[in-house]
């Protein structure tokens, strides 16, 4: 089990601000471009919010719904200043730290040693010291995964903490309305809406292979999700250890050359994701099979990054156990590079 915490500073760009402006601080204001250039707003105060002022919003319909809205221009050096402060406590607390943002992370504490392992207290000193070192606060969820800990961020949000421990998973996920768990946009909503199904305790009713049928394979991640499971690690981004694509089938392949096409289609996925990664070195590469039993094997060999490469493995496999196959992964293992120093953080879109 592990023990994840989710970090999101609280109306961030509009904190830094108001914190540099007491003139700011208590009034609606908001962070964007102006209405005469077609602005949008980059996200708004609490304030600003109860008026319906919110990020992505364009600035003239902002000033519709709030006509006193204080306007401020973007100082983007400011954020990633700040940013970059925050992002160095989360690193005396785990080498394992997800940037998502310039102002959201997932931090793996699983063996962390500080407050005795205790996820929830090294949630609050991270949020102690970002508030001390930026005056700016944070709220955190903890929980056994990242979705869970996600949703939990938000529960006591702006300036609070809220732990889910896995004891109280399946009662909290059941709560959740389904347009808010990961992955889930427009599309997949309006098609849960038509399937009756408004919170993950409805969709707890749907078996695995009619969500499978129904959102592809995406319909196996959330068969997991709606009862709070979620294998997804912390991946720091810029040590990324490997890649690799998996799908379960909506029916369990039986005849070898099916095998072998799936396998032909996954390699070029990843050898296409792979052109991103090529300051990467690749130390060897896998194939993982679960049989129709859900027993599993994953086999992890120092082959060149070829088609053939998993087609050998898949008929070694093959050859030794011809049994009905429910899913199927392909990928590779990255050498591991020697710096930690230099991690940089995505940028905003
Ligand atoms: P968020 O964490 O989504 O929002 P927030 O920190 O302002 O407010 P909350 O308390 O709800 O977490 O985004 C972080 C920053 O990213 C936000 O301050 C501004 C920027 N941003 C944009 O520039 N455009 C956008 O559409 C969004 C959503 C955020
Ligand atoms: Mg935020």
């Amino acid at each position: 089990m592990r023990k994840i915490i989710h970090v999101d500073m609280d109306a961030f760009f509009a904190a830094v601000e108001m914190r540099d402006n007491p003139a700011l601080r208590n009034i609606p204001m908001a962070v964007g471009g102006s209405s005469d250039r077609r602005g949008v707003l980059c996200t708004s105060n609490y304030e600003a919010r109860k008026f319906g002022v919110k990020a992505a919003m364009p600035t003239a319909h902002a000033l519709k719904l709030c006509p006193h809205l204080k306007l401020v221009k973007p100082n983007f050096r400011k954020y990633s200043e700040a940013s970059q402060k925050v992002f160095q406590i989360f690193h005396e607390f785990s080498e394992l730290v997800e940037p998502m943002s310039l102002d959201e992370a997932y931090l793996d504490v699983t063996n962390s040693h500080h407050f005795h392992g205790s996820a929830t207290l090294i949630a609050q000193e991270i949020r102690r010291l970002i508030f001390e070192r930026t005056q700016l606060t944070a709220s955190a969820g903890v929980a056994p995964n990242k979705l869970i800990a996600k949703l939990a961020s938000d529960i006591n949000k702006p300036n609070g903490i809220f732990t889910v421990p896995p004891e109280n998973v399946e009662s909290f996920i059941s709560k959740i309305p389904i347009e808010r768990i990961w992955g889930v946009g427009k599309v997949t909503a309006k098609k849960m809406q038509e399937m009756g199904v408004k919170t993950c305790l409805d969709l707890q009713a749907f078996h695995r292979s009619q969500l499978i049928f129904n959102f592809g394979r995406f319909g196996d991640l959330l068969f997991d999700f709606c009862r709070g499971i979620d294998e997804r690690e912390v991946e720091n981004e810029y040590e990324r250890k490997s890649l690799g694509t998996e799908e379960t089938f909506v029916r369990d392949l039986e005849r070898f050359e099916e095998m072998k096409d799936h396998v032909r289609r996954m390699f070029q996925e990843i050898q296409d994701a792979l052109s991103s990664y090529d300051d990467k070195k690749i130390k060897n590469i896998h194939l993982k099979i679960k049989y129709f039993d859900f027993k599993q094997t994953t086999i992890e060999r120092q082959l060149p990054f070829q088609e053939e490469s998993y087609l050998q493995l898949l008929a070694e496999r093959w050859s030794q156990d011809p049994r009905p196959v429910r899913l199927l992964g392909v990928g590779v293992k990255f050498e591991e590079s020697k710096s930690h120093s230099d991690i940089q953080l995505p940028l905003l879109t």
